[in-house]
């Protein structure tokens, strides 16, 4: 890296605007997880890969290709019997049953299979009360990550430690999501309209038809308090460099380059890539790592393509 910097005449992404933990997880180890495609369900699932600090997760009972990869440190990995305890519904191995399902019994039928350690989770049961100020059911004006142009009408409905599910009021739960509280995507009732930009109301209205005063009224609900937020900006500049997963090949952390710079998002490019394989990571993604990472951490790092 220290080279390749004096070579590109770049700076690295500072160091702490990312964080570093350790890795204690072991393949067999059985724990819950939020599912990143939809994320208001938790599913049961398996350690099958340990590769520096990042962890790859098998939903279990089903093919690798659905495998996906996350930080041993992610808010969204829970011990087992986490869902149970503080009453989620848990998405049971394929072919059993919601109800019944009992992770002590799928051990015992299953000795292969051990059950993760509660300490090695940096998202411990207890420390999951709401560090938050927002509270279920408050209303705000969020972006939708998979259409980021939009800003829609949104709700809080459920909460983790510091992290709250953001749903979109009229639209299914696939374009939900788990944000932090200071998070550069949601905003205030109201925000909208004081910064001229387009409020995207709840399916089913047409344009002008949506006002916030009436949505309020007919849900009961309030506009989350502008206290809730607490947005600090990033710091990331183009031409940062610093180390980020291949969104085409989850499994590798490539050398890259910050080549766009928005107010949620920064456009990462893959270093030696052509630009058509750039893509947007919103800021708080836990795929860009700063510099280093991979060699402190034990994770091998693609270099630049030469
Ligand atoms: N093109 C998509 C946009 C959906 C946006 C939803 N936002 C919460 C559609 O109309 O289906």
């Amino acid at each position: 890296w220290e080279k390749y910097l004096e070579v590109c005449h770049a700076q690295a992404a500072p160091e702490r605007l990312f964080r570093l933990v350790s890795n204690a997880f072991e393949v067999g180890w059985l724990l819950e997880a939020i599912d990143p495609i939809n994320q208001s369900l938790f599913c049961s699932m398996s350690v099958v890969c340990v590769r520096g600090h990042r962890i790859r997760l098998q939903y279990i009972g089903y093919k690798d290709c659905y495998d996906i990869w996350v930080n041993s440190d992610s808010p969204f990995i829970f011990p087992c019997g986490f869902c149970k305890r503080t009453g989620r519904q848990l998405l049971p191995p394929k072919e059993h049953d919601p109800k019944s399902f009992d992770w002590n019994n799928y051990v015992e039928s299953n000795p292969n299979f051990s059950i993760a350690p509660e300490e090695v989770f940096a998202s411990m049961p207890t420390s999951l009360s709401n560090l938050t100020k927002f509270e279920i059911k408050d209303k705000l004006e969020a972006i939708d990550r998979q259409n980021s142009e939009l800003i829609c009408v949104a709700t809080v409905i459920d909460m983790l430690g510091d992290v709250v599910l953001i749903h979109f009021d009229g639209w299914d739960s696939e374009y939900d999501y788990w944000t932090h509280a200071t998070s550069a995507l949601i905003h205030p009732v109201g925000w909208c309209e004081e910064n001229g930009r387009l409020l995207s109301p709840p399916q089913g209205y047409v344009g002008e038809n949506f006002n916030w005063e009436q949505h309020l009224n007919e849900t009961g609900f309030r506009a989350a308090p502008t206290q809730c937020f607490d947005c600090v900006p990033h710091e990331f500049v183009t031409g940062m460099k610093l180390e980020a997963v291949d969104p085409r090949n989850q499994s590798l952390v490539r050398v890259a380059s910050v080549s766009e710079v928005e107010e949620h998002r920064i456009k990462i490019h893959f270093d030696g890539w052509d630009s058509i394989y750039d893509e947007w990571f919103d800021v708080d993604s836990s795929d860009l790592h700063p510099v280093n990472w991979c060699q402190k951490t034990g994770h091998p790092l693609e270099p630049q393509l030469t």
